[in-house]
């Protein structure tokens, strides 16, 4: 690198409950970020009033990981807890630097970071893992999930196209850190300002008003992995993506 400071990545995970399994995924996570010399990374952990002991799991790691530990007092839901995450990784970021956004319920495989990563060194700003690439499967997601994710994603693309984006809902994705501060300084504080899962629509129809270039790639979901029952409200998220929508297509 000729002493040019290495490109660095940033992996942001929003936590809420998630002592079953979010050990293991930092384990994967420091596994793979080696394998693959994507180290020195970033680890920004935003814990969500969690009641179990993922705070305690977290702690305990700090000393061995490269770990930013946020902590909301009380559970304030995806969308603040994204955003927090996402302003952090900004914080301590450069333009060049990459930043991943994952689950925390180790249903994201690790392993794709490399092609993600690699994928906005070839000039994407924004990959996603998609479930809806050819080679892409989702396993362990009840017909009614897999469902609404494509129902989702076949409204979207048709009332809001974004060219190279198929999976509109997915939370694991990689951004050029530039491409996150120019939107937080585009939008301020509307930039995230969504406090459920429909956040993860909204901020790819706030970058759609950007130059920015999306584009997917084939992801395989281990929902099977999953411990315990998904955060998500599903009669909630669904009503706030349709205001959403509707807002977004009024232009508001
Ligand atoms: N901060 C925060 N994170 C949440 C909340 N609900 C879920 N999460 C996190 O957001 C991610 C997605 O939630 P998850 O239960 O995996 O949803 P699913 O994969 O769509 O079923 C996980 O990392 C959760 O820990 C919440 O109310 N607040
Ligand atoms: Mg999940």
């Amino acid at each position: 690198m000729r002493g040019r400071e290495k490109r660095k990545v940033i992996i942001v995970l929003p936590a809420y409950n998630e002592e079953a399994r979010i050990g293991k995924l930092l384990d994967r996570i420091d596994d793979t970020m080696h394998e693959f010399s994507l180290s020195p990374y970033q680890l920004v952990i935003v814990d969500d009033g969690s009641q179990d002991c993922t705070v305690k799991i977290i702690e305990d790691r700090i000393k061995v990981t490269p770990i930013i530990l946020e902590k909301h007092k009380q559970n304030m839901g995806l969308g603040i807890t994204i955003r927090d995450g996402l302003l952090r990784a900004v914080d301590v970021s450069s333009d060049k630097d990459i930043i991943i956004t994952m689950d925390a319920d180790d249903t994201h495989t690790p392993g794709l970071i490399l092609r993600m990563v690699r994928m906005i060194d070839e000039g994407l700003d924004v990959v996603i893992a998609s479930r809806y690439q050819h080679g892409s499967r989702t396993i362990g997601v009840s017909i009614f999930r897999k469902f609404l994710s494509y129902a989702a994603s076949w409204l979207l693309r048709i009332m809001l196209p974004i060219s190279g984006v198929k999976d509109f809902t997915c939370g694991y994705r990689a951004y050029r850190a530039g491409v996150i501060k120019c939107a937080i300084n585009r939008y301020g504080e509307s930039f995230i300002d969504q406090d459920g899962f429909q956040c993860m629509i909204d901020i790819l129809l706030k970058l759609r008003k950007m130059d920015v270039i999306f584009g997917e790639v084939p992801f395989i979901l281990r929902y099977d992995n999953k411990q315990g029952k998904s955060k998500m409200n599903v009669m909630l998220t669904i009503r706030n993506t349709l205001i959403l929508i509707l807002k977004r297509i009024l232009g508001r």
